[in-house]
């Protein structure tokens, strides 16, 4: 049986540039189904039953955009054995955001953390041991451009798909967020797999369409749902889904400031 790994990551922080290292040749390029968006596949050199896939370049896995929309539904119905979710390095905290969310789906996820070229060019020191350690997942420095340590990301993800290590958010949102989200879940029992029970939760607390049409809750399930995000809404005098990113965001600007030294003053890390 093939291994699938799935290549995930923000425009622009080298994902083509790894997905040609990891598979050479062997490339197969076609469309996503009903879309116009391009997909990529191949083998990974060296081993002919693992099959990566390259997925579109996105900030987020909201429902917004075409390439959103196309990651989502294949990391969610598809579900890839592992992620190897390349973030700039030397853009971290804004690939970070995505990161949080992959972490959410479930999914074994490795963290390719690239342009570390760039990174150690210009100074600025990021400690990955750190970063995975709060993440929750496993970093490997690389850089694709230069061919290093893409393989060894790779073989992370085999490893960790062979296993089954699921990786678990260690990020909490705040109480009122946390219990709503439990409360969620409770509504959700035996409709979501378990694996799946946190990423359902925050897509149905931002009132996500898409998830919401595929859940199809009872009316008295779907007037519970909305008592429970818009009891939060009232006490944060905020939306939904705005809460959500606000608190994504806030966790990341401390991991930056627990996981990065700047060289250049004026930035968002820790000086
Ligand atoms: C151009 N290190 C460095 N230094 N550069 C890298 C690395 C790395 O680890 N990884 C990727 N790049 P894509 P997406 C370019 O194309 O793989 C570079 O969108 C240029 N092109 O070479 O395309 C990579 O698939 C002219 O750079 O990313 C590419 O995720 C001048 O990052 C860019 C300078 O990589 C994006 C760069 C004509």
């Amino acid at each position: 049986m093939s291994i699938k790994i799935a290549l995930a990551g923000n425009p622009n922080c080298g994902k083509t540039t790894m997905f040609n290292d990891l598979t050479g040749s062997s490339q197969y390029v076609g469309n996503w189904p009903g879309v116009t968006v391009e997909k990529k596949e191949g083998k990974l050199k060296g081993h002919k039953d693992v099959i990566i896939t390259d997925l579109p370049g996105i900030y987020s896995l909201s429902p917004y955009t075409l390439e959103e929309v196309v990651s989502r539904n294949y990391l969610i119905n598809e579900r890839p054995d592992a992620i190897i979710n390349l973030v700039d390095g030397t853009n971290l905290e804004r690939n970070l955001y995505l990161t949080t969310q992959i972490i959410e789906l479930g999914i074994p996820v490795v963290i390719a953390l690239n342009m570390m070229d760039l990174v150690e060019k210009s100074g600025d020191k990021i400690d990955a041991k750190k970063l995975g350690a709060a993440l929750g997942c496993e970093v490997v420095e690389t850089s694709a451009l230069k061919g290093k340590g893409s393989m060894e990301a790779a073989e992370k993800a085999i490893r960790l798909a062979a296993a089954k290590a699921v990786s678990a958010p260690r990020h909490e949102f705040g109480k009122p967020v946390e219990e709503a989200l439990k409360a969620i879940a409770d509504l959700n029992e035996g409709v979501v797999k378990q694996e799946h029970t946190r990423w359902y939760a925050v897509k149905m607390f931002e009132r996500d369409e898409k998830v919401m049409e595929e859940i199809r809750l009872d009316q008295s399930a779907k007037d519970r749902l909305e008592t429970i995000i818009s009891s939060v809404e009232k006490e944060l005098d905020d939306d939904s889904e705005s809460i959500i990113t606000n608190e994504r965001y806030d966790y990341i600007t401390n991991l930056m400031k627990k996981c990065v030294h700047k060289q250049r003053k004026g930035m968002t890390a820790s000086d």
